[in-house]
């Protein structure tokens, strides 16, 4: 199965909002198995769709110490949040080397699907929780650093086009 590319930041096609899945398909498992396997080499907990430059509303992710636990989520909505809100340390394989501090809703309850159309009830807490905000944020075509100051994103920003430009060579 193939690695995908995953977007980097700035990338523009990373603001695009990705639409409902709407063909629980061979297609769609495919797509699912190899945002997995691009997932689990890059060594992240999740992925957005969107990272690979997909605009549909699908996220994998693996919170397990083993690696062993895929979750595939597809056309997730939030039906419910906590009151309590708490400040965490995130990174994003689309803005790799930065990690900052985000805030999120401590607990969350999630309307998800599976591949094979079924919907049942995520209810997220600790790391589940916030990974699970952070890779709706990308469906909605929100990276985390949108949440930093305007001062830290230029930064970000001309340090990731300066490493892409010394890539490219
Ligand atoms: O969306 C992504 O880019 C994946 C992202 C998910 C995430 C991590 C941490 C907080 C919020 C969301 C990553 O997996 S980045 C890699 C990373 O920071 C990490 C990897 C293994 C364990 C813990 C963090
Ligand atoms: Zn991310």
């Amino acid at each position: 199965m193939p690695l995908l590319t995953i977007l980097q930041y700035p990338d523009p096609r990373l603001h695009t909002v990705a639409r409902p899945v709407s063909a629980f398909d061979d297609r769609l498992r495919r797509l699912a198995a190899d945002m997995l396997e691009t997932m689990y080499d890059s060594g992240g907990i999740g992925l957005a769709a969107t990272q690979v430059d997909v605009h549909e509303r699908l996220i994998v992710m693996d919170i397990s110490e083993e690696r062993n636990q895929p979750l595939v989520v597809v056309n997730p909505e939030i039906i419910w949040t906590s009151e309590a809100r708490k400040i965490n340390e995130e990174g994003c394989l689309s803005v790799p080397g930065v990690y900052d501090r985000v805030e999120r809703f401590e607990s969350v309850h999630v309307r998800v699907w599976d591949l094979e159309g079924n919907a049942r009830t995520l209810e997220a807490q600790d790391v589940m929780a916030i990974c699970i905000q952070h890779e709706m944020d990308h469906l909605l075509g929100k990276v985390f650093v949108e949440y930093l100051s305007l001062l830290k994103r230029d930064r970000i920003k001309k340090k990731m086009r300066k490493a892409q430009r010394e890539d490219a060579h």
